[in-house]
């Protein structure tokens, strides 16, 4: 009996043994110290440049990602049981120079499946981190995500499994490409706007009988509580006489974001595909979700206080109100070094904004007498579109007859806006995520390169992309005829 219980003993402190290798992350393992790991967020609030000296040779830049389950603090004494990466909400920025090579390592010890999805990066589409593409990685196993990163600017990161739980929860990060065409401000803030929808006990609130939840599946999912940077209302000290480039990101579920800062104007210097062509001056700007803006703020007088909200923006769900995100106050003055310049970058043209569309997308939602509402991509959820072929370019017209207005997300490429309900826009740019408004239509152009594969594209309220606005389509080479890719794939369904 005694030597069974002992023998019963060493097993489990094997199995413990076992359990706990699992869990090493690799670079302990092989003894490789793993670059840039911030211990909590206040990074978020003030970025520090790459060093100088590296500038120009193009490097590897490394980052360990842990998901998993903590206690997040989101405002003096207000605790949620949070999911989040390296126990931190957002998770650690990861920061390299255009043409590097960053090697993320993720270990999973969350209680389900995950994966990492690299929004607005162009990179192959085997790193794309949907479940296209790769198998999640499931609870206690490590992979490892590689590729080289072709454009500067503000990028996001967040799990493409599981979203509406996962994101909702606080798994996203930000990433930042630097480049030496960058203009010189004094400082670099991120601003990751979110909202989390919590309970009297801060728990994370499910909709419990089927009016809330037809609701929430209908309107996504907004709370009442308010983020930037994983805290509530935070108070941002910032040198007068200072002008600052502040990246925003929506991280949200569904909120839109109408950008406000009391009334000061701030320039609009880039957005999802980095810089735009010039500066725009401007008082207000819509943040839907999914997108990047990167402003150059200030200078502000010694004393002002500064408040950052959003105006009310009613995208179809009637919910409109103003309300406060986070406040600036402005100290001393220091000297600034700050130097936007009137031109960037020129953003060629891809095509005309009369240029005839090449393809009909059109985003639509239908009665569902189970869940409320279903949402559909040319009248299918989970739509399975047709290729595109590498080299041909892509003009199409995106039509929302709904009554909600949807935030288009193209993966792995960057489009041009053509139109808008008709109308070229004012200015060119970079987007990876456009709002397409209710009752309306936007025309986009995008080149399909040679990243063969699997991709998607998808409504960025998440909620919506669940209850089924989202397409696949595969990129294939020059030379594949279409119509055999076609034939394979009505063959695998
Ligand atoms: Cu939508």
């Amino acid at each position: 009996m005694k030597k069974l219980k002992k023998i019963a003993t060493l097993f489990s402190a094997l199995g413990a043994l076992a359990l706990t290798a699992a869990f090493i992350p690799e670079n302990e393992k092989t003894g490789i110290a793993p670059t840039q790991q911030p211990a909590n967020t206040n990074h978020y609030f003030s970025i520090q440049k790459q060093s100088k000296q590296t500038q120009g040779e193009a490097k590897t830049v490394r980052y360990d990602l842990t998901a998993g389950i903590f206690n997040w603090e989101i405002a003096p004494g207000k605790t949620v049981e949070a999911w989040g990466y390296n126990r931190q909400v957002p998770g650690p920025v990861l920061k390299a120079r255009k043409g590097d090579t960053l090697v993320v390592r993720l270990t999973n010890t969350l209680p389900e499946p995950t994966t990492i999805h690299w929004h607005g990066l162009r990179i192959p589409s085997q790193m794309d981190g949907t479940e296209e593409v790769q198998k999640a990685v499931m609870p206690g196993e490590t992979f490892e995500y590689k590729f080289v990163l072709p454009d500067a600017g503000t990028y996001w990161y967040h799990p493409h499994t599981n979203e509406t739980v996962q994101m909702e929860r606080g798994l996203y990060g930000a990433i930042i490409v630097e480049d030496e065409n960058d203009p010189l401000t004094d400082g670099d803030r991120l601003f990751l706007v979110d909202d989390m929808k919590l309970t009297a006990k801060n728990e994370f609130k499910k909709p419990g009988w089927f009016l809330p939840r037809w609701m929430e599946r209908h309107d996504g999912r907004e709370g009442e509580t308010l983020l930037v940077n994983g805290k509530e209302n935070p108070i941002i000290e910032m040198a007068a006489g200072q002008t600052e480039r502040w990246r925003f990101v929506n991280t949200s579920s569904a909120r839109y974001f109408l950008l406000h800062l009391g009334g000061k104007a701030f320039k609009i210097i880039g957005t999802d595909g980095g810089l735009l062509e010039r500066p725009r001056v401007d008082t207000q700007l819509l943040i839907t979700p999914g997108e990047r803006f990167d402003l150059a703020v200030g200078p502000f007088e010694a004393g002002e206080t500064v408040r950052i909200e959003s105006l009310p923006f009613d995208r179809g769900t009637g919910k409109a109100k103003r309300e406060l995100f986070a406040t600036v106050q402005a100290g001393a003055a220091k000297t600034s070094v700050a130097n936007i310049p009137d031109m960037f970058q020129p953003v060629p043209s891809l095509a005309e904004p009369n240029a005839p569309a090449n393809r009909h997308i059109k985003l639509h939602g239908k009665r569902n007498w189970t869940d409320g509402v279903d949402f559909t991509i040319n009248d299918e959820m989970h739509l399975h579109d047709q290729p595109v072929r590498s080299g041909e370019l892509q003009v199409w017209e995106i039509t929302n007859p709904s009554m909600l207005d949807h935030p288009f997300h193209l993966h792995g490429f960057f489009f041009q806006l053509l139109e808008e309900n008709g109308q070229a826009p004012a200015f060119k740019a970079w987007k990876d995520t456009y709002n397409v408004p209710r009752k309306g239509s936007i025309k986009i152009a995008w080149m399909p390169d040679e990243r063969t594969g699997k991709w998607m594209y998808h409504c960025h309220i998440l909620e919506h992309a669940a209850a089924g606005m989202m397409a696949h389509f595969e990129v294939v080479d020059k030379d594949t005829p279409i119509e055999k890719k076609i034939a394979q794939r009505g063959h695998h369904h």
